[in-house]
C-alpha cells in the first residue's frame, strides 16, 4: 500500500484508495497531505498554548484553516506547495514555542520536524489514518477532522472578505487536538463530532453575512449559459472575492468572464449584476471539466476545489490562486498589504485565445435563497394550504462522477408534479436543466446557491416552521435525499444534525470512513439512512 485515503464519496471500491487516488492524486501528494494535516495538529497544540499564554494567536489560526482546506479533495495536487506549507508549519509553531509556557511533554505534532522531503516522505507513512488501529476511533476521529475541513474551506472565504468569529478558531484547535490523543475514548469523540456540527451552522452563517453584507442578497436571477463573441476567462470554485477582483480587472479590456460549476450563483448577487462583461455560466458540475474546458478556449481560473487533472491539451491555460494548486500550473499570489491579487498575466492570456465554443444555449433560474424565499413566503405557504404543494425535497450537495449518480436525474424527473426540490452546491447540475416546470408560478427547482448556502435551506425551513407553528422541524413536509462527495458535505450535514434535521438519506453511497458501529449510531440517533432505487424511494418517502 503506497497511500490511503477514504476522505470523500469516490475512495476506491468504497474503502479507501491505496494506490492512486480516483481523483487523481498520486501517493506522493497524499502523503505530504497527511503529513501537512499532522504538522497542523502541531501547529493546534502550540495556537493553544500561545492562546493560554495569552499571545496573538491569529498566524496560526489563518494558517490552521488554510492548510486544511489545501487538504479538501480535488483542491490542491502541488506536492511543492504542500511541503512549502508543512514548512511554514514548523516555522509558526517555531515562534510559538519562543514564546508559549510549554509542559515537558509534547505530542509528537508538536515537536517532529523533517529536515528534507526525504525524512517529509518516510514519516508521512508513519502518521496517515491506518496508523489509529481501532476501527472506531479511527471512524471519529476522521469525521472529525473532515467536517473540520469543510469548516476552514468556508471559514477561509468568510477571512478573504474580512469577516471572523474567533471561536470557530478555538473550536477547531480543541478539535484537532483531541484527534491527537491515542486514549481518547468513543464517548469523547462523538460529543465533538456533534459539537462541529454547531460550528457548522456558525461557520456557514458567518459566510453568509460576509457574502451578503459585501454583495447583497441573492435575488431571483436568469443566467445566460449561452456564449458572447468575445475572448473570455472562466472562473471555477467557491471563492466570490476572487471573483470580484477579477471583474473589477477586466474593466474595459474586452475579455468576458464566465461562471464555471460553483460559481454558478455568483449571478445571483446584486453587486456582480453591475459588471456588463459577466456574461453567463459555462459548462456543468466539476467532473465535465476535461470535455468542457477544451471547448472553452480561454483561461480558467481555480478559486478552490474541484480540479480534475488537466489534459495536457489545456493545461497551459489552467491557473489556482488561494488554496487551490497543481503541478505545472500558474499560480496567483495571495494579496499583500490589503492590495489585490494581480490576475493580469491570465487577463493577457485571454486577450490571445478564441472565444469560447457554444455548447448550449438557453437560462437557468437560481437565487432562493432565505432572504429571497422569505419574501415569496406568503405564496409558498399558500401552495402547501392548498395542497398545490405537497413536499419538498432537499437535494443539496456534490455532484460526482460516477455513474450510479444518474439516480439524480430521474429521480427528479420522476417527483411527483406537486414537490418542489430546495438545492444547493453543485449536485442541482444533476437536474437544474431539465424542464420540470412551476407550481402556480414557483419553479420547481429552488437553488440557494453553493454548498455553503445549504445554510439557506435550513434558515427556511426553520422559518417554515415558525409559519406553520410546528415543535419540531421533522414536522414539516420535507424529505432530504442529499448527495456527497467532498469534505464541505461532511460539515453541512453535521450542521443538519445539530439543527435538529432528523432522517436524512445520504447518497449515492455510505461514507467509507464511516466503521459499521458509527455508522449504526447515526442510523439510530438521527435515522440517516441510504438511497435504493428511484421508484423505492419516491414511493418509500413522497407518496
Ligand atoms: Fe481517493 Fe477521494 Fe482520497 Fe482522492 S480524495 S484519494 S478519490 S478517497
Ligand atoms: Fe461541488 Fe466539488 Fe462538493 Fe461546493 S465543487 S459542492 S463537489
Amino acid at each position: 500500500m503506497s497511500m490511503f485515503c477514504y476522505q470523500c464519496q469516490e475512495a476506491s471500491k468504497g474503502v479507501g484508495c491505496s494506490i492512486k487516488g480516483v481523483c487523481g492524486k498520486t501517493p506522493e501528494v497524499a502523503n505530504l497531505q497527511d503529513l501537512l494535516l499532522y504538522t497542523t495538529k502541531g501547529v493546534a497544540i502550540w495556537s493553544q498554548l500561545g492562546a493560554d499564554s495569552k499571545l496573538d494567536t491569529a498566524k496560526a489560526d489563518k494558517y490552521i484553516i488554510d492548510a486544511l482546506f489545501i487538504t479538501i479533495t480535488n483542491a490542491n495536487f502541488d506536492s511543492n506547495k504542500i511541503i512549502e506549507k508543512i514548512k511554514e508549519g514548523y516555522t509558526i509553531q517555531d515562534d510559538l514555542r519562543a514564546q508559549a509556557n510549554a509542559p515537558v511533554e509534547l505530542h509528537d505534532s508538536a515537536v517532529f520536524r523533517a529536515r528534507d522531503q526525504n525524512e517529509m516522505e518516510s514519516k508521512s507513512l508513519l502518521i496517515g489514518i491506518l496508523s489509529i488501529e481501532n476501527e472506531d476511533i479511527r471512524s471519529l476521529k476522521e469525521l472529525l477532522t473532515y467536517g473540520l475541513k469543510g469548516m476552514a474551506a468556508y471559514g477561509e472565504h468568510a477571512w478573504n472578505l474580512g469577516f471572523e468569529n474567533p471561536e470557530i478558531y478555538a473550536f477547531i484547535r480543541k478539535a484537532l487536538i483531541a484527534t491527537t490523543k491515542a486514549n481518547i475514548a468513543a464517548d469523547e469523540l462523538l460529543p465533538l463530532v456533534l459539537e462541529c456540527g454547531k460550528y457548522g451552522v456558525d461557520v456557514m452563517a458567518l459566510l453568509d453575512k460576509a457574502n451578503t453584507e459585501s454583495f447583497g442578497h441573492p435575488e431571483v436571477t436568469s443566467v445566460n449559459i449561452g456564449v458572447s463573441k468575445n475572448p473570455a476567462i472562466l472562473i471555477s470554485g467557491h471563492d466570490l472575492k476572487d471573483l470580484q477582483e477579477l471583474l473589477e480587472q477586466t474593466q474595459g479590456t474586452g475579455v468576458d468572464v464566465y461562471t464555471h460549476s460553483e460559481m454558478l450563483p455568483a449571478h445571483y448577487y446584486p453587486k456582480f449584476k453591475k459588471y456588463e462583461n459577466f456574461v453567463g455560466n459555462y459548462g456543468s458540475a466539476w467532473w465535465k471539466q476535461t470535455e468542457e474546458f477544451e471547448t472553452f478556449n480561454g483561461p480558467i481560473l481555480f478559486t478552490t476545489n474541484c480540479i480534475v487533472p488537466p489534459k495536457a491539451s489545456y493545461k497551459e491555460r489552467v491557473y489556482t490562486t488561494g488554496a487551490s494548486g497543481f503541478d505545472g500550473c500558474t499560480h496567483i499570489a495571495d494579496r499583500q498589504n490589503g492590495q489585490p491579487k494581480d490576475f493580469s498575466i491570465i487577463i493577457e492570456h485571454a486577450k490571445k485565445c478564441a472565444a469560447p465554443t457554444e455548447i448550449e444555449t438557453g437560462t437557468i433560474v437560481g437565487g432562493f435563497a432565505h432572504n429571497q424565499v422569505l419574501q415569496l413566503a406568503d405564496k409558498v405557504v399558500d401552495a402547501v394550504k392548498t395542497g398545490a404543494v405537497k413536499k419538498f425535497v432537499v437535494m443539496a450537495g456534490c455532484d460526482g462522477r460516477m455513474k450510479d449518480r444518474q439516480y439524480y436525474t430521474d429521480f427528479a424527473n420522476e417527483l411527483p408534479k406537486d414537490t418542489i426540490i430546495l438545492t444547493a452546491g453543485c449536485a442541482k447540475y444533476r437536474y437544474n436543466k431539465l424542464p420540470l416546470g412551476d407550481i402556480g408560478g414557483i419553479p420547481r427547482v429552488l437553488d440557494a446557491g453553493q454548498c455553503n448556502d445549504s445554510y439557506s435551506l435550513a434558515v427556511t425551513a426553520l422559518k417554515l416552521k415558525e409559519v406553520f407553528e410546528l415543535e419540531d422541524i421533522n414536522d414539516l413536509p420535507i424529505v432530504y435525499n442529499i448527495a456527497w462527495y467532498e469534505q464541505k458535505a461532511v460539515i453541512v450535514l453535521l450542521a443538519l444534525l445539530h439543527l435538529g434535521v432528523k432522517n436524512i438519506n445520504l447518497g449515492p453511497t455510505l461514507p467509507a470512513f464511516l466503521s459499521p458501529n458509527v455508522a449504526k449510531i447515526l442510523v439510530e440517533t438521527f435515522g440517516i439512512g441510504s438511497i435504493s432505487t428511484v421508484e423505492d424511494d419516491i414511493k418509500n418517502w413522497i407518496a
